[in-house]
């Protein structure tokens, strides 16, 4: 199977909810040497994105959206330890967490092996963390940047409440920020004051990258 093949493969195993094609096809894909973000990005991603905007017109249900994230998960799973197995310098401490009141995750899965596999140390602290668990860990964890990804409107107000309360500890020049996630925009970043928004998994290592760099400077 040629890779256009198995993108567009990927993109049907999502909607019509198949895990084990999808799990086949990751396997694939690894097998084959296809670079994984362009297989999780322009196949499983569109596929999911097709799902949400199904979903979002009313013409799947919550079961339909919660099988499809499965197999999104499933698939997303095997091709990001085909990334994980990247060369590991110490480039800087990478705290990550999605905001307080959300569940979703796939996306930051993504950003957490696609940094790793850039040579960050990442510690991931899950989903639906509260803001203050996110600056307790990384004092703990001594990170340099801290990343956070909400995908639903109502909780991209958990990403402002972290620059809030990093200011009202005194702790806002203790570390960098960067906001992720579906609905969020690099205006909104400048809005709250985080120092960088990034768009996906790849621009997320180029920001990061970047602020340790000033921050040497
Ligand atoms: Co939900 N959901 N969901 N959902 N879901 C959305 C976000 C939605 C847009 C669907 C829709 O209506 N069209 C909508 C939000 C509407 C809004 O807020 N305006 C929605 C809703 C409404 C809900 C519920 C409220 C549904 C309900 O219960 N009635 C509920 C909320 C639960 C909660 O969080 N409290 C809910 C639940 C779920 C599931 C549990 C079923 C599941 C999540 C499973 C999981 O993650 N473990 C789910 C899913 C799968 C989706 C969609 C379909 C897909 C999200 C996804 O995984 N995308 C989503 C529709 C959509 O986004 N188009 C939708 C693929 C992923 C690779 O992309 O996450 O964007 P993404 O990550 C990207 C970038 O954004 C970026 O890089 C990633 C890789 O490129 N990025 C970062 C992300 N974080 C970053 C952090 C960074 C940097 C970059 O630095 C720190």
């Amino acid at each position: 199977m040629d890779k256009d093949q198995l993108i567009a493969e990927s993109i049907k195993a999502i909607i019509n909810f198949d895990g084990q094609k999808a799990k086949d096809l990751a396997g694939l894909a690894i097998e084959k040497g296809y670079d994984p973000i362009e297989v999780i990005n322009k196949g499983f991603t569109a596929g999911i994105t097709k799902v949400g905007d199904l979903f979002g017109r009313g013409e799947l249900f919550l079961p339909e959206l919660i099988q499809a994230s499965e197999v999104m998960k499933t698939a997303t799973a095997i091709l990001n330890s085909a990334l994980a197995k990247g060369d590991v310098q110490r480039k800087g401490r990478f705290l990550i967490a999605t905001v307080e009141g959300d569940v979703h995750d796939i996306g930051k899965g993504i950003v957490v092996s696609l940094l790793m596999a850039h040579g960050f140390e990442v510690l991931d602290l899950g989903r639906d963390v509260r803001t203050e668990t996110i600056i307790e860990k990384a004092l703990d964890f001594k990170a340099d940047i801290i990343g956070t990804s909400a995908l639903l409107t109502t909780t991209l107000e958990g990403q402002k409440k972290l620059e809030q309360e990093l200011k009202k500890a005194g702790l806002r020049d203790r570390f960098k920020t960067i906001v992720g996630g579906a609905p969020c925009t690099q205006r909104w970043a400048g809005r709250i004051g985080a120092d960088a928004y990034a768009e996906d998994a790849h621009d997320a290592v180029v920001k990061s990258r970047q602020l340790l760099a000033a921050a040497a400077n």
